[in-house]
């Protein structure tokens, strides 16, 4: 084994994965980079391990896989859904430009591709109840656009020139160490925090709204055991459904309440985000991951929510500076 470069590595997923493949292969074999500086108490960033990359330049991508002689790069810098809809020229270049300037420094450099597509590469016109592995893709948000283009052009990398590429379609992720930014499926993180605080949360989609969500220690897991599949066994090299719960505001609130009594969720409804979550799964069918290389989630809806709050719990506290009390 060479050492793995992660892309956009201080958004909500590299927070948790750059720690799990420190601890699976070593902290010395695992780069960092993103186009923020590190912060300086990071966590995971150190002079030695950290580079400045902006996935629009492709120069910088090269220099820091040759700097590092890196096999095995995780591609984690986009936009997600909500704000590259405020932002689809952004976004474009970012989720697309990023994309192929990855692979094409993957094809020169001969590494290994991790892309993280999503739920969002779906559209309305696709079955919405056990989405299948191949079924329509017509997306109508810019996240879509971007992410079914990507999925396709990994296709055609794998095709055309033999590399090693492997993705996701990775559901809402719930996460108690690092916020997500901009997504439709935000709610399920802040509704911990808010109920942690103030026994209070004022939801931006319906009570009824049921799109797929995974803990994040199920994601960084399924990434992993994806890479590390053998490859003759993986029949898609654009992206696998992967889920671990289907669920809605009311099903998550509810499981909150079996925790902090008295805890109550409202709706202010955000007519953009409804209607791009509108537009997505209610629940995919993971069938393909489970049988090509074995994945399955280890958290439900009841065992994920204990362990947020219990997480959150040690850190986040209610407005006396205290627990929000039972
Ligand atoms: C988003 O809401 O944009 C993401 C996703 C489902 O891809 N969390």
């Amino acid at each position: 084994m060479r050492n793995i470069l992660v892309t956009g590595a201080f958004g909500q997923i590299g927070s948790e994965l750059i720690p799990a493949l420190q601890q699976r292969y070593g902290a010395e074999h695992v780069i960092v980079s993103d186009i923020r500086m590190a912060p300086l108490q990071s966590r995971v960033a150190t002079e030695r391990n950290f580079e400045h990359v902006d996935c629009t330049q492709p120069q910088q991508i090269i220099d820091a896989v040759r700097r590092h002689d890196i096999d095995t790069i995780y591609h984690l810098a986009a936009l997600l859904s909500a704000v590259a809809e405020e932002r689809p020229h952004l976004a474009w270049s970012i989720n697309m430009g990023g994309l192929y300037n990855v692979l094409e420094a993957a094809r020169q450099c001969r590494c290994r591709v991790f892309f993280p597509s999503s739920i969002g590469a779906f559209g309305p016109s696709t079955p919405r109840d056990h989405t299948p592995q191949v079924t329509i893709q017509r997306p109508t948000t810019m996240y879509g656009v971007t992410k079914a283009s990507g999925e396709l052009l990994c296709d055609y990398y794998a095709a055309r020139f033999g590399l090693d590429v492997r993705g996701l379609r990775l559901p809402g992720l719930i996460s108690y160490v690092a916020p997500p930014g901009g997504g439709t499926t935000d709610y399920a993180v802040e509704i911990f925090y808010q109920a942690l605080r103030y026994k209070h949360y004022r939801c931006f989609l319906g009570p009824a709204t049921r799109l797929d969500m995974m803990y994040m220690p199920d994601a960084t897991r399924a990434m992993i055991e994806l890479m590390e599949a053998a490859g003759a066994a993986l029949k898609y090299r654009n992206a696998y459904n992967v889920t671990a719960m289907s669920i809605s505001p009311e099903d998550l609130a509810a499981e909150i309440r079996k925790h902090i009594p008295g805890f109550v969720i409202d709706y202010q409804v955000d007519p953009v985000r409804q209607s791009i979550a509108d537009s997505w799964p209610r629940s995919l069918d993971d069938s393909a991951a489970r049988t090509d290389w074995g994945f399955a989630p280890r958290f439900d809806l009841a065992s994920m929510t204990a362990d947020m709050l219990a997480r959150l719990g040690e850190t986040v506290t209610g407005p006396e500076g205290r627990r929000a009390p039972a």
